[in-house]
């Protein structure tokens, strides 16, 4: 086992986060209101994961989920040849089952807390998401893909199966029998066919991509009130389908109910009346 493949959360990346976001293989830029841009940043590789991605990433998304200045994340790749192409194959090659068990549970933290974060992750994908690629885009709350993106899980050709969520977010995104056509089959599928089986919201122009998911996804998410975007949120991530419904009616009343009488929804009804934009405060924990 190498030195990188020490799982466990390194001191020296908590120092690393503190000293302003300067991560080795990612890259975040801030633009207003609110949007954080994730990039991984990993190109030669195809931004292919590594425990050393993994470890900066499970740093970095524990931060911003953190920090109340941000209202929306969105994921994406350096350069326009890949998202993410998987959890890196070179890495993985040597590993013992118990190692295979710790890589497995650091990828399925990263998408837990990309799933289970206070605010909206868009998954912006141009280029390939395969494998762990297209389950770290899966781990978001929705994908928007350019028209080069490619998604799949090759898993079962290198004699593996998916293990950062593939066995449960694919299904949940576009169906049983789908998913298992994918995972058995490894084929790769392209955008058009991403969209019309639902595993991504909308496929835009390579050209300009990022920019557009900016300004036509995430821009306008970023100006609704934070905390009712982020109660919406834990909702619908928290509601499973063996919820009875009473369960999500008596839920769903009651956080509505925590959001009356708030800032945001007395800003927000008054400005409507009042026939102005309204002007929102960040989250509130
Ligand atoms: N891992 C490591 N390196 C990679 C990966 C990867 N997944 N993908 C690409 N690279 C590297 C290549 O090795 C190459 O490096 P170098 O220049 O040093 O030779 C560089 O990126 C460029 O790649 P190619 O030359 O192959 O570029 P092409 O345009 O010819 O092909 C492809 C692009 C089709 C994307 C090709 O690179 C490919 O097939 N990559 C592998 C895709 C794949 O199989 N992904 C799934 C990996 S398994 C996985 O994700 C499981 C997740 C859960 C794991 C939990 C386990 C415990």
């Amino acid at each position: 086992m190498s030195a990188d493949m020490n799982f466990e959360m390194s001191p020296r990346l908590n120092q690393v986060d503190s000293q302003h976001e300067k991560y080795e293989n990612l890259l975040i830029d801030r633009l207003e209101p609110g949007i954080v841009v994730l990039k991984i940043n990993r190109p030669k590789a195809l931004n292919a994961l590594n425990a050393s991605v993994l470890r900066e990433l499970r740093v970095a998304l524990r931060a911003l989920g953190d920090d109340d200045s941000v209202r929306v994340l969105v994921l994406t790749g350096e350069g326009e040849k890949a998202f993410i192409a998987g959890a890196d194959i070179a890495e993985m090659k040597d590993l013992a089952p118990a190692e295979g068990v710790a890589f497995s549970q650091m990828g399925h933290e990263v998408a837990k807390l990309l799933e289970m974060m206070n605010k909206p992750t868009i998954a912006a994908v141009t280029g390939f998401a395969l494998g762990g690629g297209t389950e770290m885009a899966l781990a978001c709350d929705f994908i928007i893909a350019s028209e080069r993106a490619v998604f799949g899980q090759p898993e079962v050709g290198l004699g593996i199966i998916p293990g950062f969520g593939g066995t449960f977010r694919l299904v949940r995104s576009v169906g049983l029998p789908k998913a298992k056509e994918l995972i058995y089959s490894g084929r790769r599928v392209k955008a058009d066919e991403a969209l019309a089986m639902g595993l991504v919201n909308h496929v835009i122009p390579a050209e300009g991509f990022l920019n557009a998911v900016i300004e036509n996804h995430a821009k306008p998410i970023a100006l609704q009130s934070a905390s009712a975007v982020a109660k919406a949120k834990s909702l619908m991530v928290e509601f499973t389908e063996a919820m009875g419904l009473n369960t999500k009616v008596d839920a769903e009343a009651h956080a509505f109910g925590r959001l009356m009488n708030s800032h945001d929804q007395r800003e927000g009804m008054s400005a409507f009346v009042e026939k102005r934009k309204p002007l929102f405060e960040g989250l509130k924990p």
